[in-house]
């Protein structure tokens, strides 16, 4: 298959995934989302593959979903837009998936790790949830998956006033498994995943399904009502004004309707 704004590689018997729109720094669009889910999935299908690794550049992993794309939607084309229904396959893949992050994973950037079953984070890695900078909340599990991995108090801040998250307190908070020199984060993610692509694959896959059901029951509620709010937020002025100001590179100036 071919692709436009990601690369896939295989390395052994793990598939490589590179977001590939530097000079956004990888920010997510609906092109991105659609490719990296069809790679996702055609890896899942691929008996030679036991494991796949998303990762971004050096830079950045993901500053977020592409806000000059979301910028004039209104609430009802976020809600009948065909991403929701994109996203939401990532959680079906059954091979594990281990994000290797570097620099920026922000906003649906870090929903997209923290969709993954693990991850590898260079010492220049930021996790954060930036999106009430431009007057709304994360869409994409970022309140629910967060607010699990690093308690409430953390996530309230991150959430709530923009607090990113370094490489080191990532780790510190249970965030990441590893954080290692910038050298060599993809190559110890690619390490990581094949030694998981060797091991028995039934029962690789039966652990993900449940440590993932440890981690996400009642997410999927907890999702659903994060998602109704995120698009609740775009009939209001304060994010088409948030939104604007960041392409503008200005100050919002927030009118709380
Ligand atoms: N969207 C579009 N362009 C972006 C971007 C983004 N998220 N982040 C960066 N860019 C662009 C910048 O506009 C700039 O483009 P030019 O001006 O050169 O044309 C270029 O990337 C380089 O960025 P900067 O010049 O700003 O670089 P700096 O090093 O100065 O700053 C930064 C880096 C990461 C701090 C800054 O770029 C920044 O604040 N970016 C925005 C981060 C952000 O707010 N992210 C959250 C977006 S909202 C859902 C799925 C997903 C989501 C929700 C729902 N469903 C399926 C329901 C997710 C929502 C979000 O992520």
């Amino acid at each position: 298959m071919s692709y436009t704004v990601i690369q896939t590689e295989v390395h052994d018997r793990v598939g490589l995934i590179r977001i590939n729109r530097p000079k956004t720094l990888n920010a997510i669009n609906s092109t991105v989302m659609r490719e990296l889910v069809q790679a996702l999935e055609a890896f899942d299908a691929d008996s030679a593959i036991g494991a796949m690794v998303i990762t971004g550049d050096e830079r950045a992993f993901a500053a977020g979903a592409d806000i000059k794309e979301m910028v004039d939607a209104s609430a009802v084309d976020m809600l009948l837009a065909d991403n929701i229904g994109t996203w939401d396959r990532i959680r079906n893949i059954k091979k594990p998936l281990i994000a290797a992050v570097s620099g920026w994973a922000l906003g649906g950037g870090n929903e997209l790790a923290m969709s993954c079953d693990m991850i590898i984070a260079s010492e220049t890695a930021k996790f954060g949830q930036p999106e009430i900078n431009i007057g709304i909340i994360p869409g994409a599990g970022g309140t629910q998956r967060l607010t699990k991995a690093v308690g409430k108090a953390i996530a309230m801040e991150v959430v709530l006033n923009n607090r990113t998250i370094s490489a080191e307190e990532a780790y510190r908070f249970g965030l990441v498994n590893r954080v290692v020199p910038v050298e060599v984060y993809l190559d110890q993610a690619l390490e990581l995943a094949n030694e998981l692509a060797a091991r028995a694959p039934l029962a690789i896959r039966m652990g993900k399904e449940m440590v993932n059901h440890a981690f996400e029951s009642f997410l999927a509620d907890g999702i659903a009502d994060e998602r109704r709010s995120f698009y609740y937020l775009f009939s209001s002025e304060d994010q088409k004004e948030g939104m604007k100001a960041f392409i503008e590179k200005r100050d919002p100036e927030w009118k709380g309707r």
